[in-house]
């Protein structure tokens, strides 16, 4: 045997899994296809609920986390050109942080380095075999590895969840008729906190990755051409989706990434087949408008180490067992509030004014109700691990 679990993916999902077997004593060698650059420069998610800056913590990958993360209190809901704040820490108690996806990803990979581990960069044609028997292999075309258990922590295409076999997994989907392009532009925020705009036009985000870069994105159809899209035409319309009636002011700059994202809720069920366990994307996928894609990850892997955990220090299998039923009480609790915040915040292209007047009713009930308000809160900063979904 090479190892005791193999792990396909070095995004969130596969690294911060391998961090967490190790600290517990567990090997695992991670198999990733694409180079170390690619996965340390790849620009995607921004933002770490409560809980998943506790577990980095915990992890003991969080120093740099805690230097440059921005930890923001609350988010402004701005439609009918006025900005409404849901105050995250007045409400919940609990606050967000704002810290770059390939950040994290380059912190663990540097910890896990550093402490000899095995991350095979570059990887191709990955297959599984044997996930039904209790010595799984892992081959690709540089070799292969034996192991006691699989992780595919391989994201949304890859290709652990077509490795179950025909009959032993559903899928719930929903494309959504819209895309997300997002920039990145050497650009000081122009506000202090992250800005959920919806307009006429359709929707806008304001977010950041530190005090000199700002991160936008803008709705647009499924099918949209980037080169429809040049510089100006992408400032332009941020103008006039985030213009507000008390003077809001966009700061411009040069863009340095620019993107096109469709959305689409999944989640496949269960989440293990015999060895094999998926995490993270791989396993499920939510719009971005609710900033959970990686806080899920982080959730998978934390039940999933701690399972492993006890079976390998007391040869425990009912957390293994039970591995799909915890994480989707939470996926599926997230896929809602995705669902929620993208109906209520894009322009749906085929639906009609009373469509539109649903989501405006909407988000005019979260700007006035406490309650509303503290629901978006408590789901947006991240529903706690153990303890059902109120908080103790
Ligand atoms: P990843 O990050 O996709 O990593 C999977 C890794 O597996 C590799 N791989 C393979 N390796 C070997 N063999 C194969 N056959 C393989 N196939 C794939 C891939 O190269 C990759 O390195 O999945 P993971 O770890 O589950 O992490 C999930 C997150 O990446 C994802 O959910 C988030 O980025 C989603 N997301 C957001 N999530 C948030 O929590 N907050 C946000 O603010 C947020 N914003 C976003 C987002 C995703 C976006 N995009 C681009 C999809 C904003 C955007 C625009
Ligand atoms: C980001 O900063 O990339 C970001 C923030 C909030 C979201 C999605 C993406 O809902």
């Amino acid at each position: 045997m090479d190892t005791q679990v193999g792990i396909v993916g070095a995004g969130p999902a596969g690294l911060l899994l391998s961090r967490l077997l190790h600290l517990q004593g567990i090997d695992s060698i991670v198999l990733e296809q694409r180079d170390r650059g690619y996965v340390e420069q790849r620009v995607r998610a921004g933002v770490l609920e409560h809980g998943s800056v506790a577990t980095l913590r915990e992890a003991g990958v969080a120093d740099r986390l805690d230097r440059q993360g921005m930890e923001h209190e609350g988010v402004e809901l701005r439609f009918g050109r006025r900005g409404h704040r849901i105050d995250f820490a007045e409400l919940t108690g609990r606050t967000i942080t704002v810290y770059g996806q390939q950040e994290v990803v380059k912190d663990l990979i540097a910890a896990r380095l550093a402490e000899g581990a095995d991350i095979r960069f570059g990887v191709e044609d990955v297959r599984l075999h044997g996930i039904d028997t209790d010595r799984p292999t892992i081959g690709f075309a540089q070799g292969e590895i034996s192991c006691e258990y699989v992780v595919g922590a391989d994201g949304y295409h890859g290709v652990s969840r077509p490795s179950f076999p025909a009959g032993t997994i559903s899928t719930y989907e929903r494309a959504y008729p819209y895309a997300w392009l997002g920039i990145l532009a050497q650009a000081p925020p122009s506000a202090r906190e992250l800005i959920y705009a919806r307009s006429d036009r359709g929707f806008a985000l304001h977010s950041m990755r530190s005090p000199e870069i700002t991160r936008m994105y803008l709705q647009v159809a499924p099918d949209e051409d980037l080169g429809e899209w040049p510089d100006e035409r992408v400032w332009a319309e941020l103008h006039t989706r985030l213009a507000d009636d008390s003077g809001f002011a966009l700061t411009e700059g040069e863009i340095l990434d620019k993107g096109i994202t469709g959305m689409r809720s999944m989640v496949a069920s269960p989440m293990q087949y015999g060895r094999l366990f998926l995490a993270g994307d791989a396993a499920h996928i939510v719009p971005p408008t609710g900033a959970k894609g990686m806080n899920l990850a982080i959730a998978d892997v934390r039940t999933l180490a701690y399972a492993l955990g006890a079976y390998y220090t007391d040869g425990r299998t009912d957390l293994l067992a039970a591995y799909t039923d915890t994480a989707q009480r939470r996926v599926w609790r997230a896929t809602h509030f995705s669902w929620f915040m993208t109906s209520m915040l894009h322009a749906d292209p085929g639906d009609d004014a009373f469509g539109d007047r649903l989501a405006l009713a909407q988000l005019e009930y979260v700007a006035s109700s406490r309650a509303q308000a503290t629901a978006l809160a408590e789901n947006y900063t991240g529903l706690p691990y153990d303890h059902g979904w109120s908080y103790p």
